[in-house]
C-alpha cells in the first residue's frame, strides 16, 4: 500500500495533480493549508483523501486533525503550528508519543522531514507549491506498508 503525504498546497495544485499520477497512490494526506482547494484535491485522486486544518484555512470544516489508522500503525495527522513546529519537532512528538501514536505527519514548515527516535516517526512532506528549504524544490514523502507491515517513508522532488 502506498500513501502519499502532501502539504501546504496554498491552492497551487499544479505539482500535486504531476505527483498524483505519477505515484498512483492508495491514500493521500495533506497536512493542510490547502486554501478552499479541498474539493479540487479530493476529486481529482480516486483514492481516499485525508486533509487537516492549517493556520490559513480560514472558512473551512476541516478536521483539526485525525487520528488514523494505517495497517497496525496509528498515524496522527495534524498541521502543526499548535505545536510549535517552526521552532523544532519536539513538542509535536512528545504529544504524539503521550497519544501512544507511531507516526506523526505534519506540515507547515514548508520543509521536508523524515525522523524516528525510539519507535516514533516524524514526518513532514514540505511543501509541493511554496518550498521553504535550501534549494526549494517542491517536495513531497511517500510511504509504503509492505506486506509484513514494513514501513518506509521516502522524501522525493520535483
Ligand atoms: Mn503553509
Amino acid at each position: 500500500m502506498k500513501v502519499l503525504i502532501v502539504s501546504d498546497t496554498h491552492r497551487k495544485n499544479d505539482n500535486y495533480f504531476t505527483v498524483l499520477e505519477q505515484e498512483k497512490p492508495d491514500m493521500v494526506i495533506h497536512c493542510g493549508d490547502a486554501e478552499g482547494s479541498e474539493y479540487a484535491l479530493t476529486s481529482a485522486a480516486d483514492c481516499p483523501v485525508h486533509i487537516v486544518l492549517g493556520n490559513n484555512d480560514y472558512f473551512s470544516d476541516l478536521p483539526k486533525e485525525l487520528e488514523l489508522e494505517i495497517g497496525p500503525y496509528r498515524a496522527w495527522v495534524t498541521h502543526g503550528h499548535n505545536y510549535y513546529v517552526s521552532m523544532s519537532s519536539e513538542h509535536i512528538k512528545r504529544e504524539a508519543r503521550a497519544r501512544d501514536m507511531d507516526i506523526v505527519i505534519y506540515g507547515h514548515t514548508h520543509k521536508p522531514a523524515v525522523e524516528r527516535s525510539r519507535g516514533l516517526y516524524a514526518v513532514n512532506p514540505g511543501s509541493l507549491s511554496y518550498p521553504r528549504q535550501e534549494g526549494r524544490r517542491p517536495s513531497y514523502i511517500t510511504m509504503e506498508l509492505g506486506r509484513k507491515n514494513e514501513l518506509s517513508f521516502r522524501i522525493k522532488y520535483l
